[in-house]
């Protein structure tokens, strides 16, 4: 049930990069967060349904119908639902500008916050192209991304069986991998440089599947992560303030949850940004 009480409601919630269709998709986690949200604006920042590896192998399991129906059912309640499509539901690009079931569907769009921040909203595949990453990630390309993030779900659940806590394999990679780092550095710098040309205070994306809020180059850098392997979202409180938050369920006591930073994460964590 929904706790409708002012001091719980936050004024926007930003998610993306869910991938239904996917097996890595965490579609309870989310549909469990959904129901409990209470938001005024909910922005879906592109990759909600994964049109590429529904063409690859088709899965769709009842709970990521469910994650849609719960969408629907927010938009029908009142609250305003935007829809930016990704890369990987590009076939929703076509729908831009128009409406579906109450959604506004757009290809990217300018979000203000109570306290008068303008804000780029865009999924974020648009800066590949300004990113000239070299070797590594440029050669595992989209298929072997997906095969680390299997991967990482596998090894998570075989230190889940023995009794460990949650570890990210692709997270790990992200960390460790200087290519990978630097690949994550130049997306930031493209996304501000946008925001920068727009005359903007920021931008929102998604995109890398790395949850953060940063200055970069005199703009705010907000990126909302994913709900394959982080579970996270950006939220915008009362007063204007983005922050990141992370959503994790433990289940009957036996995993506890916890950021790569080794902190414990309960039912429902909001971050505060860095
Ligand atoms: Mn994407």
């Amino acid at each position: 049930m929904r706790a409708k009480s002012p001091t719980s409601r936050v004024r926007t919630v930003f998610v993306s990069d869910v991938h239904l269709g996917f097996r890595g998709c965490q579609a309870s986690l989310l549909l469990d967060f959904l129901r409990q949200v209470d938001t005024e604006r909910l922005v879906l920042v592109g990759d909600i349904v994964d049109l590429w590896s529904l063409r690859r192998s088709f899965y769709w399991p009842s709970l990521h119908q469910e994650v849609l129906r719960e969408i629907l059912r927010i938009a029908r309640s009142g609250t305003e639902v935007i829809y930016v499509p990704g890369n990987h539901d590009e076939g929703f690009r076509e729908l831009c500008g128009g409406q579906l079931e109450g959604i506004d569907i757009r290809r990217d769009f300018i979000h203000e916050t109570a306290n008068g921040e303008r804000y780029l909203v865009v999924h974020g595949d648009e800066f590949d192209g300004n990113v000239k990453f070299a070797g590594w990630l440029k050669w595992i390309g989209e298929h072997l991304y997906d095969f680390i993030l299997w991967m990482s779900r596998s090894v998570q659940d075989i230190r889940h069986r023995f009794g460990y806590g949650y570890w990210s394999l692709s997270n790990w990679i992200k960390d460790q991998v200087p290519d990978a780092r630097r690949y994550i550095s130049r997306f930031e710098h493209a996304a501000a440089s946008a925001a920068l040309r727009l005359g903007l205070d920021g931008v929102i994306c998604g995109h890398i599947h790395h949850p953060g809020i940063r200055n970069v180059d005199g703009v705010r850098y907000c990126n909302d992560g994913d709900w394959v392997e982080n579970c996270s979202m950006l939220y915008e409180d009362q007063s204007g303030r983005l922050h990141v938050g992370f959503h994790h369920a433990a289940a009957d006591g036996a995993m506890v949850p916890v950021l790569s930073n080794g902190e414990p994460v309960p039912a429902v964590r909001y971050e505060e940004a860095a």
